[in-house]
């Protein structure tokens, strides 16, 4: 066991018993480190509650001594945001057990569960009232809700759906000091004063524990359409986005890119994989139309990616030709994490730019990296119809953890000084965690982080959520 005290183990006990407490360091070994194997630190217990009154019977012992706490859902996260420090002081709360879908109401497209509930388990019960839970993520198997919540995630819907916050319309929280906040809400208006449940959102549990949600579902498509294209450049894939936007309108769901060097580290390292088109090209797309009605969802991606073929725009496409094909294109996208994973050791920027700003961004940040590094290799890839790229820098395996992190300092500065400069942001969709903290602190400007703080003091006076994280 970590630095517990025993009084407090009793009173822990006490709130949540047996079922509620994990205190063997063996078993709490994969609550103190994160999937990606970055970071690992010591947690004096784990405590698991099973409802929103052992929540808030936690917080109100953590609070009155002090005792800090790192709330833990699906621990897919990126940044390092649920992993415990090193001091072996810090309770996780895991949400896991709270995973109940509470309500479902087709009539007013919402579902209500708790936070612990599996993204894909939301989906899953939306589907079976003939609705549509749209946040879609490679981590969809293991995430939870109030993971997507507290880290505002994104994935690959957001261009016709949004991101989570968009997706959610009532919260429930408990508080820092143990009291609850009631705002499960089911309403698309409700302008009763500051709007708290965005408070929430993207806090990473800094300011309360998300216990519940609101969230707002959609009629089910019933019929999609793929293609993957290849293209010269990115400002071509930039400007077929705008092309297929006017053209299909909300119909466009999806507009992934994958650059040359990412599609190759694919090949390389995730089996059953295979190249979608013959010839090489620097930039690819994978690209989705969704509709609730089926009828001439294909041809119109078809007669599109035609057009943009004979304006010289897009080199090559492909149009999947069945469910299984689908899956395989989607197969590829959605393996880069696990390949990068597997052939090095990444340094990853999750930026968002104007969509506009991007061609030159990515011009610019190559050619500021290989001016230092001639032989970087350089990992872009991510969600383009939200200008949100993955512009990682890969290092080998056995890169020294020194010189890795002097590689980071050196990259974080070039890549994130230009996201700057064209009034973009550093952390788009995976939270800023440990990861980011710092560079976060270096770009806010004073009075924004002023703000931040000031609401930081408020909710949490005692400091004890999350310490170390965010701000
Ligand atoms: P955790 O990792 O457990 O926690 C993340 C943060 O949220 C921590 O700061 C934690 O303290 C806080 N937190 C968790 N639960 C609560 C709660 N109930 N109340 C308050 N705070 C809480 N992310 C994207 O946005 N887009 C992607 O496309 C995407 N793809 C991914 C693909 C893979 C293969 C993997 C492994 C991850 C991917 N992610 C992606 C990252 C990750 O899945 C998301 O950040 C996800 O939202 C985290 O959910 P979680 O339940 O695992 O949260
Ligand atoms: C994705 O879009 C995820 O696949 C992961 O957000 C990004 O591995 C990454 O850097
Ligand atoms: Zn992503």
């Amino acid at each position: 066991m970590g630095n517990l005290h025993p009084q407090l183990l009793r009173r822990l006990h006490a709130a949540v018993g047996d079922a509620g407490l994990v205190v063997d360091s063996a078993a709490k070994t994969p609550y103190e480190s994160d999937w990606l194997g970055k970071w690992s630190g010591r947690s004096s217990i784990v405590v698991r509650p099973a409802d929103t009154a052992q929540t808030a019977a936690v917080m109100c012992i953590c609070h009155e001594t002090h005792t800090p706490v790192v709330t833990q859902g699906g621990n897919t996260g990126m940044s390092g945001g649920a992993t415990p420090d090193a001091s072996g002081a810090q309770v996780v709360l895991s949400m896991v057990r709270m995973n109940a879908i509470r309500a479902v109401d087709p009539l007013n497209n919402t579902l209500t569960c708790e936070a612990g509930a599996l993204l894909a388990h939301v989906q899953a019960a939306a589907q079976e009232v003939d609705r549509f839970f749209p946040l879609s993520l490679g981590s969809e198997g293991s995430c939870t809700i109030g993971g997507n919540l507290a880290t505002n995630a994104g994935g690959i819907a957001v261009l016709r759906y949004g991101n989570a916050r968009a997706l959610c319309l009532g919260l429930e929280v408990v508080l820092p000091d143990g009291r609850v906040w009631h705002g499960l809400r089911a309403l698309r208006k409700d302008n009763t004063g500051y709007d708290l449940r965005d408070l929430f959102i993207g806090s990473e549990g800094t300011l309360g524990v998300i216990t519940a949600a609101v969230l707002k579902l959609s009629p089910r498509p019933v019929a999609r359409a793929t293609a993957w294209v290849g293209a010269r450049d990115i400002q071509a894939l930039v400007g077929l986005l705008a092309q297929l936007q006017a053209r299909c309108g909300e119909r466009l769901v999806a507009f992934e890119m994958i650059s040359a060097p990412s599609l190759a580290l694919i090949l390389e390292h995730v089996s059953e994989v295979r190249a979608p088109l013959a010839g090489g090209h620097a930039f690819h797309a994978l690209i989705e139309l969704a509709d609730t009605q089926g009828e001439g969802l294909a041809a119109l991606l078809e007669t599109s990616l035609e057009q943009a073929l004979a304006e010289g725009s897009v080199q090559d496409a492909v149009l999947s030709a069945s469910g299984a094909q689908t899956q395989a294109l989607w197969q590829i996208r959605e393996g880069i994490s696990q390949a990068q994973l597997r052939a090095g050791k990444a340094i990853k920027h999750d930026i968002a730019l104007p969509i506009s700003a991007i061609a030159d961004f990515v011009q610019a940040a190559d050619a500021a990296l290989r001016a230092q590094q001639p032989a970087v290799r350089i990992i872009n890839f991510g969600h383009l119809g939200d200008g949100n790229l993955h512009y990682n820098v890969l290092l080998p395996l056995d890169t020294p953890a020194e010189s890795l992190a002097q590689a980071t300092a050196q990259c974080n500065r070039i890549v994130h000084d230009l996201v700057a400069a064209a009034n973009g942001s550093i952390s788009a969709e995976h939270g800023v965690g440990q990861l980011r903290r710092d560079e976060m602190r270096h770009y806010k400007s004073p009075v924004e982080f002023d703000l931040m703080m000031r609401i930081k003091q408020s909710l949490d006076p005692n400091q004890i959520m999350n310490p170390g994280k965010l701000v």
